[in-house]
């Protein structure tokens, strides 16, 4: 039960009369809510709406930008996010990290103010399996005097975004969504089809007993990777004098969502097999969204040496180490890099 029975579209009124949006951004918002919608009826329909598996013909797997092979569910939720933001006017363009390049919008609507950028099907991985997955997004400004933008226009640190969100795909469908002032959670009554508020200021606990990492990556981590987890598995007996609890869902969506809900530290580090490409997670589809909810929830967000918010974007999609959650977990993670550095300095 919803205590105030407060939809997704009054909150975003009482925040446009509040002064926190525009109408631009407003509209904005409740056209990619309507397309996570329409992305959570085609994930739950699976097998029965003959989406699941990969994308391309028979024996030739459809490959995107990344390197990696589509799932056909990944080019759906693609297609439904280009199509539903396309013709309101309040965007002059999108990304996805299934494009190769920025899309500015057609020339046959009028261009708004905003960039948006989003991963269509996050952990994707998991579809297969019906295991949670979700869409994540971005918000940013278009410069200023950029009618036609480009790749470049993107480049702006996560300090720039305007909102950012995201929409698990699980038992219940949740959109967790923050313009700047707290992070809050809507869920989604199926029979009205409407997100209704379920938490107003999601706060992360500061401390936590639980972290996220796949840990079958161990012998390719970094040297204070390898201490700092060697010290949670230590647990009571060793320097963090507590026993810690692990989780990995394999879906960054899930597992944020998990921390934001009750706690914990997400970790996607360095490690020799990603290291030539920065990283394994994306920062302007995955890092930076994420950052700005959990630092709007009380949390932290780094790339283990950086704050992720203030990481210079140097490519659209560009690679990062990505720790978040608990602030004084996330402050111990980077401590372990940080002594580390001046160690090896
Ligand atoms: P994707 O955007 O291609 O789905 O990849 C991102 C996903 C994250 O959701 C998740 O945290 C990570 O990749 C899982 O990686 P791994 O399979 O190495 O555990
Ligand atoms: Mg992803």
């Amino acid at each position: 039960m919803t205590p105030n029975n407060i939809s997704l579209t009054r909150f975003l009124i009482e925040e446009q009369r509040a002064g926190r949006v525009n109408a631009e951004l407003r509209l904005l918002v409740e056209v990619v809510a309507r397309a996570c919608k329409r992305i959570s009826i085609a994930v739950g329909k699976g097998a029965l709406g003959g989406v699941l598996g990969e994308a391309g013909g028979e024996g030739e797997a459809s490959i995107n930008v990344q390197g990696e092979a589509q799932k056909k569910l990944d080019v759906i939720a693609n297609d439904v996010l280009l199509e539903a933001n396309a013709w309101g006017g309040h965007l002059a363009g999108l990304a996805s990290e299934e494009m190769d390049h920025s899309m500015p919008i057609p020339d046959v609507y009028p261009r708004g103010n905003y960039l948006l950028l989003f991963d269509p099907l996050d952990g994707s991985s998991n579809i297969d399996v019906n295991v949670s997955v979700g869409t994540i997004f971005s918000v940013l400004r278009c410069p200023e005097g950029v009618t036609t933008p480009t790749d470049e226009d993107y480049l702006q640190p996560g300090t720039e975004q305007v909102a950012a969100g995201y929409c698990v795909y699980g038992p219940q469908t949740t959109l967790v969504l923050t313009v700047g002032h707290g992070t809050h959670a809507f869920t989604l009554d199926r029979e009205v089809g409407s997100f209704l508020l379920t938490t107003r200021g999601m706060r992360i606990p500061e401390e936590t007993k639980e972290f996220a990492v796949n840990a079958s990556n161990q012998r390719f981590w970094e040297a204070p990777m390898q201490r700092y987890v060697g010290d949670l598995l230590a647990g009571k007996e060793g320097p963090r004098g507590k026993d810690f609890n692990m989780r990995w869902i394999a879906s960054m969506v899930a597992d944020v969502h998990r921390i934001l809900t009750r706690g914990g530290i997400f970790s996607y580090p360095l490690d020799s097999k990603c290291a030539p490409k920065g990283g394994k997670l994306r920062l302007l589809y995955e890092a930076n969204p994420m950052s700005l909810l959990v630092e709007q929830a009380g949390g932290a967000a780094s790339t283990g040496r950086q704050r992720m918010l203030e990481v210079q974007p140097t490519g659209l999609h560009m690679r990062v180490p990505v720790f978040l959650g608990s602030k004084a977990e996330v402050e111990a993670a980077v401590s372990y890099h940080r002594s580390h550095d001046a160690g090896a300095a």
